[in-house]
């Protein structure tokens, strides 16, 4: 069908597509295949970037690096992909996840439909003709029916309101938006402030190259080694002959991980068997920490076993008693924020040429010209790096302005926080699909499990929408409401809500209201609620 022209009289006819995709990471790039190769579509994604990758196009910063295991962060929908691409190492680092980006785009032909440098800054429906009409940034205007936001959860960096920022007379990054050619801090005296999973991984490779490194720490974290390595031979040769078996426990399991977590308690185990668990998942590595008991989620208590041992364990690495205690989280429990997993990270504070401040103790007051003064100090720098995360979720959902039926804008919507129906729909917004949205598991998810899975049933929707000569589906009130208390039922079971700084709730960012954001309920289980909600022709959603 034929676009009407765009609302203002001088400008030129907008371009019609069957879809617009926003975002060429991960998301994007499924979405475009599904449509265009699975159901013959005219789709075309739309991306900020100068080039593919979403969030690893953007998050360059010295040390990115997967949390998940390489195998399992990866496509599983074509056989043939997981065969022939070839994995170096347990957890991939950012410039082997681009390759893999590219590599896929090129495979299978997406370049052809994604533009890149192109964002969109504002997406309107015309209920009349059940249209999106979106506006880019540069000046484009493209109209269809279905609009899929794959914006991805962490992509609009939250750099804090410092006063005096705009004096400094040394550079300053955020790492969510590392430049292209990189940073040398070689000679340099870098100062870091945040101690998330990103300022984790950043600074021990930061503090091995420049002079000195100060890290201002707000909060103190739990993290447990990552123990990354090459993947040996024998180890590839595994993985590549168990990819269905691999699929199978990710795609049953809570988080989308290649392991289950145990149905045991931590309270049943005698103190000598737990640590005996802990140390060996310590020495295993990585986020299956986790994963030794059932209930260290749900569970205060059990939660103890696990947040004492790791306390202990940051104690015993880091030299100096001070700095240890420091160092030693004990206003949270552990995994109610998202646990980082690092590489070196406690024993950077063993260097000599690295400095931990406590900026709860001696709070950050301004920044000069010279670099960061907290209430008792000033500490001259070269270099400021923000390890500060992001406007999680909502932000890059809320930067563009999203207007629904009769002009009813998502950011008035979502005013006291997000409202959707499964994280897929929000009601006042026909046709418009959210993947990987707020009130689906998403980033409490090994991501591309989570991405496909959504994916999967939009492009199923989609399909049956066409077949059914349907031309709308939108999500009703009713089931938004449902779905919201669920999310917040859920969440409230469990530990989640009791990290009172984290980004999960949005608490990182001063203003936005306080919601916890993702689906806590599990993977395994939101994929058959899903399915079924698919199976009982789309309930709670209005087909027209
Ligand atoms: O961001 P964060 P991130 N003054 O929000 C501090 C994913 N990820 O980029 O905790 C001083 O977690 C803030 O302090 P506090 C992963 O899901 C994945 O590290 O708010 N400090 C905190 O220490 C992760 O969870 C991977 O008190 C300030 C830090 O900055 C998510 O991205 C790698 C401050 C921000 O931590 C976000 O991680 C990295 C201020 N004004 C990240 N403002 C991989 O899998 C904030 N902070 C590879």
């Amino acid at each position: 069908s034929q676009a009407r022209p765009a609302p203002s009289a001088h400008a030129a006819p907008a371009e019609a597509f069957d879809a617009i995709i926003v975002g060429a990471g991960f998301s994007g790039l499924y979405q475009l295949h599904r449509l265009r190769d699975g159901l013959g579509l005219r789709a075309v994604v739309l991306e900020a970037g100068d080039g593919i990758g979403g969030t690893w196009y953007w998050n360059r910063y010295p040390g990115a690096r997967c949390d998940s295991e390489s195998y399992a962060y990866s496509y599983s929908f074509s056989k043939e992909l997981e065969q022939e691409w070839e994995w170096s190492e347990r957890y991939p680092e950012q410039p082997e996840i681009m390759r893999y980006l590219n590599h896929v785009a090129d495979r299978f032909d997406l370049r052809r439909d994604i533009r890149l440098g192109t964002r969109v800054t504002a997406a309107r429906f015309d209920g009349r003709e059940n249209r999106w009409h979106v506006t880019t940034a540069q000046g484009g205007q493209l109209t269809a029916p279905f609009l899929i936001t794959a914006v991805g959860c962490l992509s609009t960096a939250n750099v804090p309101d410092i006063p005096g920022l705009e004096s400094f007379a040394g550079e300053w990054y955020h790492t969510g938006q590392w430049p292209r050619g990189g940073v040398d801090f070689t000679g340099k005296r870098v100062g870091q402030i945040g101690t998330g999973s990103t300022g984790i991984q950043a600074a021990p490779v930061i503090a091995a190259q420049a002079a000195h490194l100060t890290v201002f720490q707000r909060t103190a974290n739990y993290s447990i080694p990552a123990r990354n390595a090459p993947l040996t031979e024998e180890q590839k040769r595994h993985i590549k002959a168990n990819y269905d078996e691999i699929r199978r426990i990710t795609r049953a399991s809570t988080n989308g991980h290649p392991f289950l977590i145990s149905p045991r308690s931590a309270l049943e185990a005698t103190p000598e068997e737990r640590e005996a668990l802990y140390e060996a998942a310590w020495r295993h590595g990585g986020l299956q920490f986790r994963a030794t008991f059932g209930d260290l989620l749900v569970d205060k208590a059990a939660n103890d076993t696990a947040s004492d041992f790791i306390r202990d364990k940051i104690r015993g690495i880091v030299k100096d008693p001070e700095v240890a205690e420091k160092l030693v989280p004990l206003d949270h429990p552990f995994a109610t924020k998202r646990p980082p997993i690092d590489t070196e990270y406690f024993e950077t504070f063993n260097r000599d040429n690295v400095l931990l401040v406590d900026v709860r103790a001696d709070p950050i007051r301004e920044i000069t010209p010279r670099g960061v003064r907290t209430r008792d100090h000033e500490y001259p720098l070269d270099i400021i790096v923000f390890a500060t995360g992001f406007d999680a979720m909502t932000g890059p959902l809320l930067a563009i302005d999203i207007r629904g039926e009769d002009g009813q804008s998502l950011r008035e919507a979502w005013a006291d926080g997000p409202r959707t129906y499964l994280g897929l729909q929000v009601a006042g917004f026909p046709n418009l699909f959210t993947i990987t949205g707020p009130g689906s598991p998403s980033v409490l998810c090994n991501m591309p499990v989570a991405i496909e899975q959504h994916v999967d049933w939009v492009t199923d929707c989609i399909r049956h929408l066409r077949e059914n000569r349907l031309a709308r589906i939108e999500a009703t009130g009713a089931a938004t409401d449902r779905w919201v208390a669920h999310v917040n039922e859920v969440a409230d079971a469990t530990l989640l809500p009791l990290a009172g700084s984290s980004w999960y709730l949005g608490a990182n960012v001063p203003g936005k209201p306080r919601v916890f954001m993702p689906y806590a309920g599990g993977m395994a289980r939101y994929r058959t609620i899903c399915d079924e909600v698919a199976a009982k022709g789309y309930e709670g959603f209005q087909l027209g």
